[in-house]
């Protein structure tokens, strides 16, 4: 295993660059935004932000479906402000990496556009193209992640191409040596930029299973057993450490769909040169019943501590953990994990002693430090995500399902809920612009805001600063074996932390109601490191009770 690399021992920020700060007025957010808010960064104590993308793209997926690589998107601002931002962050010690996304292209991609030409484009194998069946349907049943086939017909050379998301983001064909030089000639044009490395986009997608196998025999089916962790992956991860990533003092986190804890202990292995960390998706499950995240159930804390111990032990002394809750694609955290209302300012600080004392690097997504919340728009038409909308069509419009049903889901799952813009001040659209803004903002911000956060000693935004700030005076945080306590109990989430002769106590109340715990590392505490109410006192004690939300880090004897 690794050990002080900065990649362990900073906090990551992520930036969703459309909702985070409008510096010109047409209600979208743009580089010179983020320029005037690196104090603000700064001032939370972060080491590293990740930055969505800000490539050149026609937004089908929000800048996820890139038409060049190398060319800032126009309403994002130039190759100057980009570079802007570099330095801004730089000099302020912060490091940044960049979103790649690899996994596909947008279809207005110059390589897409020649590709579609002909069968005998020289770009025609950058992409995945395959003729119809005999009967002219799609070459396979794979479902695309944003629902219906992941095939699109094309007239011009009547062939099929391969799209795991939306029709406008066509998989690139990693088999093609050509095109794997070129992405690797494109991350060294940004490593050479100076960056400090790369988020990679569904990076355990790109290889595929020879034959492209239908998955079963229904019309539409999930092919994930053929695409997810595929047969030359690590081949193609290794490849791109090679000539990319190991030239520098590079970070990688690769976003995995369906990794498993065994597979992500090679991948983050440092033995085998593919990735730093990678972000699995098991702990976003456990609120997805049958047919994925759109069924919505009720998630139970005994599967958050078996999923989360599965990840701290299969990786302890292997790989690295990522710690995430929420990101642009999740609901936010406060809202599914703990509780809006009431308690929305303890709880976001519970989950937040949560993610900063497991073994592994915290990412928190913006807004997560104020403890910004979900949204429930009136109306569909309000909403503005591809998968939210492609959802709504589906279940209401072709399955005739209810809306207020499909409603019920984009509220407590749907992507928009962590897009809508950032939280400012109370001026007019949260400060956030001074314009009409491309997605609602969400009325809470008269209460829930970024100054109101800064004028309040005891608010989200300071105790984020504090566990930064621990994080970074106690190795043990960072490296400390995890270990479950109490283990069937059914509202406290305890654990300890043990690193050379130190041993830490984590006590967490995942519920409303006040628990009450019996834990043999009670006796020994000998101080208090960090709690979320204000009157804890450090009383060696086996049995203790614990407010609602409750959360205390104990150092023991
Ligand atoms: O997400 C990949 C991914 O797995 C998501 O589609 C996920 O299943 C879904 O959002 C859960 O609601 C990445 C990006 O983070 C996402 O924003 C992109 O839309 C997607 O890839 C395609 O690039
Ligand atoms: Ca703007």
């Amino acid at each position: 295993m690794t050990t002080g690399a900065f990649w362990q021992e900073q906090v990551v920020y992520q930036i969703y660059p459309r909702s985070f700060k409008d510096s010109n007025g047409d209600g979208i957010g743009d580089l010179q935004g983020i320029i005037s808010k690196l104090d603000y960064l700064h001032e939370l104590g972060i080491g590293i932000v990740w930055l969505s993308p800000v490539y050149q793209s026609p937004n089908d997926d929000n800048g996820y479906d890139i038409s060049n690589y190398q060319a800032i998107m126009d309403e994002f601002g130039t190759m100057a402000d980009w570079e802007a931002l570099l330095q801004g962050l730089h000099d302020r010690g912060i490091k940044l990496i960049m979103d790649l996304v690899v996994n596909h292209s947008s279809d207005e991609h110059a390589w897409f556009q020649e590709s579609k030409k002909s069968k005998d484009n020289p770009y025609r194998d950058y992409y995945i193209w395959r003729p119809g069946k005999p009967d002219g349907t799609e070459p396979n049943n794979w479902l695309s992640f944003f629902g219906g086939s992941a095939w699109q017909y094309d007239e011009a050379t009547e062939e099929y191409y391969l799209h795991l998301f939306s029709r406008k983001q066509p998989d690139l064909n990693w088999e093609n040596p050509k095109l794997r030089q070129e992405v690797y000639d494109m991350m060294n044009f940004w490593m050479e930029k100076g960056i400090d490395g790369f988020r990679m986009d569904v990076i355990n997608c790109i290889s595929k299973a020879d034959g492209l196998p239908s998955a079963g025999t229904d019309r539409y089916s999930w092919g994930g057993e053929f695409f997810i962790c595929g047969p030359r992956l690590e081949q193609y991860l290794q490849e791109m450490n090679e000539q990319v990533l190991s030239r520098y003092d590079a970070m990688s986190v690769g976003e995995m769909p369906d990794v498993t804890p065994e597979r992500a202990a090679r991948y983050t292995n440092p033995d085998n040169h593919e990735v730093n960390m990678v972000f699995q998706f098991e702990t976003m499950g456990i609120d997805s019943g049958e047919g994925g995240k759109w069924n919505v159930k009720p998630w139970k804390l005994s599967d958050l501590k078996a999923v989360t111990s599965k990840w701290q032990y299969a990786l302890n002394g292997k790989g690295w953990n990522s710690l995430y809750l929420n990101n642009h694609d999740q609901p936010r955290m406060v809202s599914r994990f703990g509780n809006d209302t009431e308690y929305r300012k303890v709880s976001a600080k519970m989950l937040a002693t949560f993610l900063h004392t497991l073994q592994g690097t915290p990412y928190i997504y913006q807004g997560e430090e104020i403890g910004m919340t979900n949204v429930k728009f009136d109306s569909i038409e309000q909403y503005q995500d591809i998968e939210t909308l492609n959802f709504y069509r589906e279940a209401v419009e072709e399955q005739g399902g209810s809306p207020a049903q499909a409603m019920a889901s984009i509220y407590a799952k749907g992507r928009d809920n962590a897009r809508t813009p950032m939280q400012w001040d109370t001026s007019e659209q949260a400060g956030f612009t001074t314009g009409e803004p491309w997605l609602r903002v969400n009325p809470n911000y008269h209460s829930i805001n970024v100054a109101e956060s800064l004028q309040d000693e005891d608010s989200i935004f300071y105790y984020y600063q504090k566990l930064i700030q621990l994080r970074k005076e106690h190795p043990i945080m960072v490296y400390g074996a995890y270990d479950i306590r109490a283990e069937d109990h059914d509202q406290i989430y305890a654990y300890t932390r043990t690193l050379g002769d130190e041993r830490w106590l984590i006590v967490l109340n995942f519920s409303d109601q006040v628990a009450h715990v019996d834990l043999q590392e009670g006796a020994s505490v000998s101080e208090l490191i960090i709690a979320n109410y204000d009157d804890v006192t450090v009383e060696p004690q086996a049995k203790m009770d614990l407010r609602p939300y409750e959360a205390r880090v104990y150092k023991l004897k």
